[in-house]
Protein backbone atom coordinates (compact mmCIF):
# COMPACT_ATOMS: atom_id res chain seq x y z
CA UNK A 1 0.00 0.00 0.00
CA UNK A 2 1.63 3.78 -0.72
CA UNK A 3 1.38 5.96 1.60
CA UNK A 4 -1.00 8.02 -0.53
CA UNK A 5 -3.13 5.42 0.12
CA UNK A 6 -2.74 4.68 3.78
CA UNK A 7 -3.46 8.90 4.10
CA UNK A 8 -6.58 7.91 2.25
CA UNK A 9 -8.14 5.73 4.07
CA UNK A 10 -7.41 7.67 7.07
CA UNK A 11 -8.82 10.66 5.82
CA UNK A 12 -11.96 9.40 4.68
CA UNK A 13 -12.67 8.37 8.25
CA UNK A 14 -12.34 12.08 9.61
CA UNK A 15 -12.98 13.74 6.74
CA UNK A 16 -16.21 13.88 3.82
CA UNK A 17 -14.97 12.18 0.97
CA UNK A 18 -11.04 12.08 2.31
CA UNK A 19 -10.93 15.56 1.13
CA UNK A 20 -11.52 19.18 2.08
CA UNK A 21 -12.52 20.10 -1.53
CA UNK A 22 -14.32 17.79 -3.70
CA UNK A 23 -12.05 18.13 -7.23
CA UNK A 24 -9.29 16.92 -5.36
CA UNK A 25 -10.68 13.34 -4.51
CA UNK A 26 -10.11 12.05 -7.65
CA UNK A 27 -13.37 10.63 -7.77
CA UNK A 28 -14.32 10.80 -11.49
CA UNK A 29 -10.99 9.53 -12.28
CA UNK A 30 -9.30 6.73 -10.10
CA UNK A 31 -10.02 5.29 -6.93
CA UNK A 32 -7.13 7.19 -4.35
CA UNK A 33 -5.49 10.30 -4.89
CA UNK A 34 -2.39 11.72 -4.22
CA UNK A 35 -1.05 13.21 -1.55
CA UNK A 36 1.33 16.13 -2.10
CA UNK A 37 4.90 16.07 0.06
CA UNK A 38 5.89 19.43 -1.54
CA UNK A 39 6.28 21.63 -4.89
CA UNK A 40 8.89 23.77 -6.51
CA UNK A 41 9.00 25.79 -9.73
CA UNK A 42 6.07 23.32 -12.20
CA UNK A 43 6.99 20.20 -10.49
CA UNK A 44 5.22 18.74 -7.74
CA UNK A 45 6.06 15.63 -5.45
CA UNK A 46 3.79 12.94 -3.66
CA UNK A 47 4.06 11.57 -0.13
CA UNK A 48 5.79 8.60 -2.07
CA UNK A 49 8.73 10.02 -3.83
CA UNK A 50 6.68 10.57 -6.65
CA UNK A 51 7.64 13.77 -8.93
CA UNK A 52 5.20 14.99 -11.68
CA UNK A 53 4.80 18.25 -14.23
CA UNK A 54 1.67 20.31 -12.21
CA UNK A 55 -0.80 21.84 -14.70
CA UNK A 56 -3.44 22.08 -11.45
CA UNK A 57 -1.10 25.17 -10.09
CA UNK A 58 -3.13 24.43 -6.72
CA UNK A 59 -6.13 25.19 -9.39
CA UNK A 60 -4.08 28.55 -11.19
CA UNK A 61 -2.35 30.95 -8.05
CA UNK A 62 0.78 29.85 -8.54
CA UNK A 63 1.23 31.30 -11.91
CA UNK A 64 5.06 31.84 -11.42
CA UNK A 65 5.32 28.59 -10.15
CA UNK A 66 5.23 26.62 -6.58
CA UNK A 67 7.52 28.01 -4.29
CA UNK A 68 8.61 31.25 -5.33
CA UNK A 69 11.58 32.37 -3.16
CA UNK A 70 10.40 36.12 -3.34
CA UNK A 71 7.37 35.18 -2.05
CA UNK A 72 8.19 32.70 0.71
CA UNK A 73 10.20 35.16 2.15
CA UNK A 74 7.70 38.12 2.24
CA UNK A 75 5.52 35.31 4.13
CA UNK A 76 8.38 34.79 6.47
CA UNK A 77 9.28 38.44 6.86
CA UNK A 78 5.47 39.31 7.22
CA UNK A 79 4.98 36.83 10.21
CA UNK A 80 7.93 37.50 12.24
CA UNK A 81 5.68 40.72 12.95
CA UNK A 82 2.59 38.23 13.82
CA UNK A 83 -0.04 36.70 12.15
CA UNK A 84 -3.60 38.13 12.35
CA UNK A 85 -4.27 41.62 14.49
CA UNK A 86 -7.90 41.85 13.44
CA UNK A 87 -7.44 45.12 12.85
CA UNK A 88 -6.48 47.95 9.48
CA UNK A 89 -2.56 47.35 8.17
CA UNK A 90 -0.59 48.98 5.71
CA UNK A 91 -0.74 45.82 3.36
CA UNK A 92 -3.75 46.15 3.02
CA UNK A 93 -3.72 49.81 1.68
CA UNK A 94 -0.83 49.13 -0.36
CA UNK A 95 -2.68 46.20 -2.19
CA UNK A 96 -6.11 48.04 -3.02
CA UNK A 97 -3.57 51.04 -4.20
CA UNK A 98 -1.60 48.82 -6.12
CA UNK A 99 -4.67 46.69 -7.68
CA UNK A 100 -6.58 50.12 -8.11
CA UNK A 101 -4.00 51.94 -9.88
CA UNK A 102 -3.42 49.80 -12.15
CA UNK A 103 -6.89 48.53 -13.24
CA UNK A 104 -9.43 51.25 -14.70
CA UNK A 105 -12.26 49.79 -13.74
CA UNK A 106 -11.51 48.65 -10.05
CA UNK A 107 -11.74 52.05 -8.44
CA UNK A 108 -12.65 50.35 -4.96
CA UNK A 109 -11.74 46.64 -3.89
CA UNK A 110 -12.49 44.35 -0.67
CA UNK A 111 -10.37 41.83 0.55
CA UNK A 112 -12.15 38.62 1.75
CA UNK A 113 -11.08 34.75 2.00
CA UNK A 114 -11.72 33.13 -0.92
CA UNK A 115 -13.28 33.11 -4.07
CA UNK A 116 -17.18 31.92 -3.11
CA UNK A 117 -16.75 35.08 -0.49
CA UNK A 118 -15.53 37.15 -3.39
CA UNK A 119 -18.74 36.22 -5.80
CA UNK A 120 -21.47 36.06 -2.70
CA UNK A 121 -20.38 39.24 -1.50
CA UNK A 122 -20.59 41.17 -5.35
CA UNK A 123 -24.03 39.48 -5.65
CA UNK A 124 -25.15 41.73 -2.78
CA UNK A 125 -23.04 44.48 -3.65
CA UNK A 126 -24.81 44.44 -7.07
CA UNK A 127 -28.49 43.56 -5.74
CA UNK A 128 -28.30 46.21 -3.06
CA UNK A 129 -27.02 49.15 -5.36
CA UNK A 130 -29.92 47.98 -8.00
CA UNK A 131 -32.78 47.45 -5.91
CA UNK A 132 -33.50 44.40 -7.76
CA UNK A 133 -33.12 40.73 -7.30
CA UNK A 134 -32.68 38.42 -10.06
CA UNK A 135 -29.39 36.77 -10.97
CA UNK A 136 -28.33 35.18 -14.68
CA UNK A 137 -25.57 32.95 -14.45
CA UNK A 138 -24.21 30.45 -16.85
CA UNK A 139 -24.79 26.78 -17.03
CA UNK A 140 -21.59 25.40 -16.62
CA UNK A 141 -19.79 28.44 -15.34
CA UNK A 142 -18.49 27.74 -11.70
CA UNK A 143 -19.11 31.00 -9.04
CA UNK A 144 -17.65 28.80 -5.60
CA UNK A 145 -20.49 27.35 -3.16
CA UNK A 146 -22.39 30.02 -2.15
CA UNK A 147 -26.35 28.78 -2.44
CA UNK A 148 -27.46 31.23 -5.03
CA UNK A 149 -25.03 29.65 -7.27
CA UNK A 150 -25.03 26.22 -6.88
CA UNK A 151 -27.27 26.03 -9.86
CA UNK A 152 -26.42 24.29 -12.95
CA UNK A 153 -22.30 24.70 -11.80
CA UNK A 154 -19.94 23.29 -13.34
CA UNK A 155 -16.37 22.22 -11.35
CA UNK A 156 -16.75 19.89 -8.64
CA UNK A 157 -20.69 20.33 -8.94
CA UNK A 158 -20.62 19.44 -12.78
CA UNK A 159 -18.04 16.59 -12.11
CA UNK A 160 -20.03 15.09 -9.70
CA UNK A 161 -22.50 14.80 -12.23
CA UNK A 162 -25.39 16.28 -10.01
CA UNK A 163 -26.22 19.52 -11.81
CA UNK A 164 -27.19 21.04 -8.15
CA UNK A 165 -26.91 20.30 -4.82
CA UNK A 166 -28.91 18.98 -1.98
CA UNK A 167 -29.52 21.54 0.96
CA UNK A 168 -29.99 24.36 -1.21
CA UNK A 169 -33.77 25.34 -0.38
CA UNK A 170 -35.83 26.77 -3.14
CA UNK A 171 -36.06 30.61 -1.31
CA UNK A 172 -31.85 30.44 -2.15
CA UNK A 173 -31.63 30.20 -5.70
CA UNK A 174 -35.70 31.05 -7.09
CA UNK A 175 -34.00 34.31 -8.37
CA UNK A 176 -30.99 32.77 -9.69
CA UNK A 177 -31.97 31.97 -13.59
CA UNK A 178 -29.61 30.24 -16.04
CA UNK A 179 -28.29 31.45 -19.22
CA UNK A 180 -26.67 29.26 -22.24
CA UNK A 181 -23.18 30.28 -22.65
CA UNK A 182 -21.73 31.79 -25.88
CA UNK A 183 -25.89 32.65 -26.24
CA UNK A 184 -26.92 36.09 -26.02
CA UNK A 185 -30.43 35.04 -27.36
CA UNK A 186 -30.84 33.17 -23.88
CA UNK A 187 -29.45 35.67 -22.06
CA UNK A 188 -32.04 38.45 -23.63
CA UNK A 189 -34.90 36.28 -23.42
CA UNK A 190 -34.31 36.28 -19.28
CA UNK A 191 -33.73 40.26 -19.42
CA UNK A 192 -36.85 40.79 -21.26
CA UNK A 193 -39.02 37.97 -19.03
CA UNK A 194 -38.10 39.41 -15.73
CA UNK A 195 -39.38 42.95 -16.69
CA UNK A 196 -35.88 44.31 -16.16
CA UNK A 197 -35.68 42.80 -12.91
CA UNK A 198 -32.17 41.59 -12.92
CA UNK A 199 -29.31 43.02 -10.90
CA UNK A 200 -26.75 41.30 -12.46
CA UNK A 201 -25.56 38.61 -14.65
CA UNK A 202 -22.30 37.05 -13.46
CA UNK A 203 -19.93 35.37 -16.28
CA UNK A 204 -16.66 33.37 -16.09
CA UNK A 205 -15.42 35.49 -19.30
CA UNK A 206 -13.67 32.27 -20.34
CA UNK A 207 -15.70 29.17 -19.11
CA UNK A 208 -12.64 26.87 -17.22
CA UNK A 209 -15.05 25.24 -15.12
CA UNK A 210 -16.70 23.07 -17.53
CA UNK A 211 -13.64 22.37 -19.34
CA UNK A 212 -11.90 25.73 -20.70
CA UNK A 213 -14.83 27.09 -23.11
CA UNK A 214 -13.81 30.50 -24.89
CA UNK A 215 -16.23 33.39 -25.40
CA UNK A 216 -17.64 33.72 -28.92
CA UNK A 217 -16.66 36.73 -30.87
CA UNK A 218 -18.78 39.45 -29.68
CA UNK A 219 -20.37 37.51 -26.28
CA UNK A 220 -18.74 39.64 -23.91
CA UNK A 221 -19.74 42.38 -25.93
CA UNK A 222 -23.29 41.38 -26.33
CA UNK A 223 -23.31 40.94 -22.49
CA UNK A 224 -22.03 44.74 -21.78
CA UNK A 225 -25.39 45.49 -24.63
CA UNK A 226 -27.78 43.83 -23.03
CA UNK A 227 -26.67 44.84 -19.37
CA UNK A 228 -26.56 48.22 -20.13
CA UNK A 229 -30.09 48.11 -22.04
CA UNK A 230 -31.90 46.18 -19.16
CA UNK A 231 -30.19 47.88 -16.35
CA UNK A 232 -28.09 45.52 -14.94
CA UNK A 233 -24.91 45.17 -13.63
CA UNK A 234 -22.03 42.70 -15.57
CA UNK A 235 -19.74 40.97 -13.28
CA UNK A 236 -16.78 39.47 -14.01
CA UNK A 237 -16.21 36.01 -12.32
CA UNK A 238 -12.24 36.76 -12.91
CA UNK A 239 -11.18 34.57 -10.20
CA UNK A 240 -9.32 32.14 -12.81
CA UNK A 241 -8.97 34.60 -15.61
CA UNK A 242 -7.67 37.46 -13.17
CA UNK A 243 -3.95 38.43 -13.59
CA UNK A 244 -3.86 35.62 -15.44
CA UNK A 245 -5.23 36.79 -19.34
CA UNK A 246 -3.47 39.98 -18.53
CA UNK A 247 -2.98 41.98 -15.69
CA UNK A 248 -6.08 43.14 -16.04
CA UNK A 249 -7.90 39.51 -16.80
CA UNK A 250 -9.78 39.25 -19.09
CA UNK A 251 -11.36 42.43 -19.18
CA UNK A 252 -7.65 43.90 -20.45
CA UNK A 253 -7.20 40.61 -22.84
CA UNK A 254 -10.84 41.28 -24.22
CA UNK A 255 -11.86 44.85 -24.01
CA UNK A 256 -14.93 44.92 -22.22
CA UNK A 257 -15.43 46.87 -18.62
CA UNK A 258 -17.60 44.89 -16.12
CA UNK A 259 -19.00 46.58 -13.95
CA UNK A 260 -17.94 44.62 -10.54
CA UNK A 261 -15.12 41.90 -11.08
CA UNK A 262 -14.27 38.99 -8.70
CA UNK A 263 -11.04 37.39 -7.75
CA UNK A 264 -8.97 35.01 -5.91
CA UNK A 265 -6.45 32.76 -6.55
CA UNK A 266 -3.58 34.28 -7.90
CA UNK A 267 -3.85 37.68 -5.39
CA UNK A 268 -3.46 35.50 -2.95
CA UNK A 269 -0.16 33.58 -4.05
CA UNK A 270 -1.38 30.56 -2.79
CA UNK A 271 -2.90 32.45 0.66
CA UNK A 272 -6.47 32.47 1.59
CA UNK A 273 -7.71 35.95 -0.28
CA UNK A 274 -10.84 36.89 -2.78
CA UNK A 275 -11.61 40.00 -3.62
CA UNK A 276 -14.53 42.10 -5.39
CA UNK A 277 -13.98 45.36 -6.91
CA UNK A 278 -15.62 47.31 -9.39
CA UNK A 279 -16.77 51.71 -9.81
CA UNK A 280 -16.78 53.62 -6.70
CA UNK A 281 -20.39 54.73 -6.29
CA UNK A 282 -21.07 50.84 -6.51
CA UNK A 283 -18.59 49.96 -4.14
CA UNK A 284 -19.48 52.60 -1.77
CA UNK A 285 -22.74 50.74 -0.69
CA UNK A 286 -20.67 48.11 1.03
CA UNK A 287 -20.17 48.56 5.16
CA UNK A 288 -19.21 50.49 6.37
CA UNK A 289 -19.62 53.06 3.96
CA UNK A 290 -22.88 51.70 2.98
CA UNK A 291 -26.15 49.63 4.05
CA UNK A 292 -24.38 46.50 2.23
CA UNK A 293 -23.14 44.08 4.62
CA UNK A 294 -20.10 41.80 4.51
CA UNK A 295 -17.55 40.93 7.06
CA UNK A 296 -14.69 38.62 7.80
CA UNK A 297 -12.59 37.80 10.58
CA UNK A 298 -9.62 37.53 8.22
CA UNK A 299 -10.31 39.12 5.38
CA UNK A 300 -6.96 41.54 4.39
CA UNK A 301 -4.83 38.90 6.28
CA UNK A 302 -1.49 40.61 6.52
CA UNK A 303 0.79 37.44 5.69
CA UNK A 304 -1.60 36.79 2.83
CA UNK A 305 -1.40 40.91 1.36
CA UNK A 306 2.03 40.43 1.59
CA UNK A 307 1.85 37.33 0.03
CA UNK A 308 -0.39 38.37 -2.92
CA UNK A 309 1.31 41.71 -3.07
CA UNK A 310 4.38 40.08 -4.03
CA UNK A 311 3.01 38.43 -6.94
CA UNK A 312 1.22 41.06 -8.23
CA UNK A 313 3.81 43.01 -8.26
CA UNK A 314 6.31 40.20 -9.67
CA UNK A 315 3.33 40.17 -12.81
CA UNK A 316 3.46 44.49 -13.13
CA UNK A 317 6.77 44.85 -13.17
CA UNK A 318 7.83 41.84 -15.39
CA UNK A 319 6.02 43.11 -18.59
CA UNK A 320 7.24 39.83 -20.94
CA UNK A 321 5.25 37.69 -18.00
CA UNK A 322 1.94 37.61 -20.50
CA UNK A 323 3.90 37.06 -23.76
CA UNK A 324 5.53 34.17 -22.31
CA UNK A 325 2.62 32.48 -20.93
CA UNK A 326 0.70 33.13 -24.34
CA UNK A 327 3.47 31.33 -25.98
CA UNK A 328 3.62 28.60 -23.42
CA UNK A 329 0.07 27.97 -24.06
CA UNK A 330 0.84 27.89 -27.87
CA UNK A 331 3.79 25.91 -27.36
CA UNK A 332 1.74 23.51 -25.24
CA UNK A 333 -2.34 23.45 -26.93
CA UNK A 334 -0.97 23.81 -30.35
CA UNK A 335 1.37 21.15 -30.12
CA UNK A 336 -1.83 18.91 -29.28
CA UNK A 337 -4.07 20.30 -31.79
CA UNK A 338 -1.06 19.20 -34.31
CA UNK A 339 -1.03 15.72 -32.67
CA UNK A 340 -4.56 14.99 -33.21
CA UNK A 341 -4.50 16.36 -36.84
CA UNK A 342 -1.28 13.61 -37.73
CA UNK A 343 -3.36 11.03 -35.94
CA UNK A 344 -6.82 11.52 -36.90
CA UNK A 345 -7.66 11.98 -32.84
CA UNK A 346 -11.52 12.94 -33.52
CA UNK A 347 -11.26 15.28 -29.73
CA UNK A 348 -11.31 18.77 -29.29
CA UNK A 349 -8.60 21.40 -27.69
CA UNK A 350 -9.89 24.56 -26.25
CA UNK A 351 -7.62 27.11 -24.75
CA UNK A 352 -7.03 30.47 -24.48
CA UNK A 353 -3.32 31.90 -23.21
CA UNK A 354 -2.51 29.66 -20.11
CA UNK A 355 -5.60 28.11 -19.57
CA UNK A 356 -6.93 24.78 -22.04
CA UNK A 357 -8.08 20.99 -21.78
CA UNK A 358 -8.69 18.56 -23.91
CA UNK A 359 -11.90 17.65 -24.57
CA UNK A 360 -12.74 13.55 -25.37
CA UNK A 361 -15.83 14.86 -27.71
CA UNK A 362 -15.95 14.45 -31.23
CA UNK A 363 -17.86 17.94 -31.76
CA UNK A 364 -16.80 21.44 -31.05
CA UNK A 365 -17.51 22.46 -27.45
CA UNK A 366 -18.83 25.96 -26.78
CA UNK A 367 -21.51 25.54 -23.97
CA UNK A 368 -22.20 23.41 -20.90
CA UNK A 369 -24.44 21.01 -23.11
CA UNK A 370 -21.59 19.86 -25.51
CA UNK A 371 -18.93 19.75 -23.01
CA UNK A 372 -21.08 17.19 -20.98
CA UNK A 373 -21.28 15.20 -24.32
CA UNK A 374 -17.47 14.37 -23.77
CA UNK A 375 -16.55 10.71 -22.76
CA UNK A 376 -15.50 11.15 -19.20
CA UNK A 377 -14.48 7.21 -19.14
CA UNK A 378 -11.98 8.53 -22.10
CA UNK A 379 -10.98 11.40 -20.12
CA UNK A 380 -10.44 9.41 -16.97
CA UNK A 381 -8.06 6.59 -18.70
CA UNK A 382 -6.30 9.66 -20.42
CA UNK A 383 -6.05 10.71 -16.77
CA UNK A 384 -4.50 8.15 -15.48
CA UNK A 385 -1.73 7.40 -17.92
CA UNK A 386 -0.52 10.31 -17.70
CA UNK A 387 -0.53 11.06 -13.75
CA UNK A 388 1.62 7.18 -13.77
CA UNK A 389 3.58 8.68 -16.38
CA UNK A 390 4.71 11.82 -14.22
CA UNK A 391 1.88 14.63 -15.22
CA UNK A 392 -0.21 15.74 -12.61
CA UNK A 393 -3.89 17.06 -14.31
CA UNK A 394 -6.90 18.13 -12.75
CA UNK A 395 -8.72 14.89 -12.02
CA UNK A 396 -12.00 16.50 -14.26
CA UNK A 397 -12.70 16.58 -17.93
CA UNK A 398 -14.66 19.63 -16.60
CA UNK A 399 -11.54 21.45 -15.21
CA UNK A 400 -8.91 23.33 -16.82
CA UNK A 401 -4.83 22.55 -17.18
CA UNK A 402 -2.62 25.96 -15.97
CA UNK A 403 0.47 26.88 -17.44
CA UNK A 404 2.92 28.93 -15.06
CA UNK A 405 6.11 30.96 -15.80
CA UNK A 406 7.90 27.85 -14.61
CA UNK A 407 7.00 25.56 -17.14
CA UNK A 408 9.87 25.25 -19.37
CA UNK A 409 9.64 24.57 -23.25
CA UNK A 410 11.58 21.30 -22.04
CA UNK A 411 8.61 20.02 -19.68
CA UNK A 412 6.14 21.04 -22.32
CA UNK A 413 7.43 19.11 -24.94
CA UNK A 414 8.06 16.19 -22.60
CA UNK A 415 4.27 16.07 -22.25
CA UNK A 416 3.81 16.49 -25.48
CA UNK A 417 5.77 13.23 -26.09
CA UNK A 418 3.67 11.69 -23.41
CA UNK A 419 0.52 12.58 -25.44
CA UNK A 420 1.87 11.21 -28.57
CA UNK A 421 2.60 8.17 -27.10
CA UNK A 422 -0.81 8.47 -25.47
CA UNK A 423 -2.68 8.84 -28.75
CA UNK A 424 -0.38 6.69 -30.59
P1 LIG B 1 -12.88 29.44 -4.06
O1 LIG B 1 -14.01 29.65 -3.09
O2 LIG B 1 -12.65 27.97 -4.34
O3 LIG B 1 -11.59 30.17 -3.68
O4 LIG B 1 -13.30 30.10 -5.47
C1 LIG B 1 -14.53 29.71 -6.04
C2 LIG B 1 -14.49 30.01 -7.53
C3 LIG B 1 -15.17 31.12 -8.00
N1 LIG B 1 -15.16 31.44 -9.31
C4 LIG B 1 -14.47 30.68 -10.21
C5 LIG B 1 -14.47 31.08 -11.66
C6 LIG B 1 -13.75 29.54 -9.76
O5 LIG B 1 -13.07 28.79 -10.68
C7 LIG B 1 -13.75 29.20 -8.41
C8 LIG B 1 -13.03 27.98 -7.87
N2 LIG B 1 -12.38 27.16 -8.83
C9 LIG B 1 -12.23 25.77 -8.49
C10 LIG B 1 -11.52 25.06 -9.64
N3 LIG B 1 -12.35 24.94 -10.78
C11 LIG B 1 -11.52 25.58 -7.19
C12 LIG B 1 -11.02 24.20 -6.89
C13 LIG B 1 -11.82 23.56 -5.80
O6 LIG B 1 -13.05 23.71 -5.77
O7 LIG B 1 -11.16 22.88 -4.99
Amino acid sequence: MTKSEELFQRAVKRIPGGVNSPVRAYGSVTEAPRFIQGAVGCKIFDVDGNEYIDYIDSWGPMILGHNNEQIKEAVIRASENGLSFGCATEKEVEMAEFICERIPHVEMIRMVNSGTEAVMSALRVARGYTGKSKIIKFAGCYHGHTDAMLVSAGSGVMTSGVPDSAGVPKGCTQDTMIAVYNDLNSVEQLLVESKDQVAAVIVEPVGANMGVVPPKEGFLQGLRDLCDKHGALLIFDEVITGFRLSFAGAAGYFGITPDLVTYGKIIGAGMPVGAYGGRKEIMEMVAPAGPVYQAGTLSGNPIAMAAGLVQLKILWDDQDIYKRLHQKGELLFDGIRNIFREKNVPYQVNSVSSLGCIFFAKEPVTDYASAKASDTKAFSDYFQYMLNHGVHMAPSQFEAMFLSDAHTETDIQETLQLLQQYFA
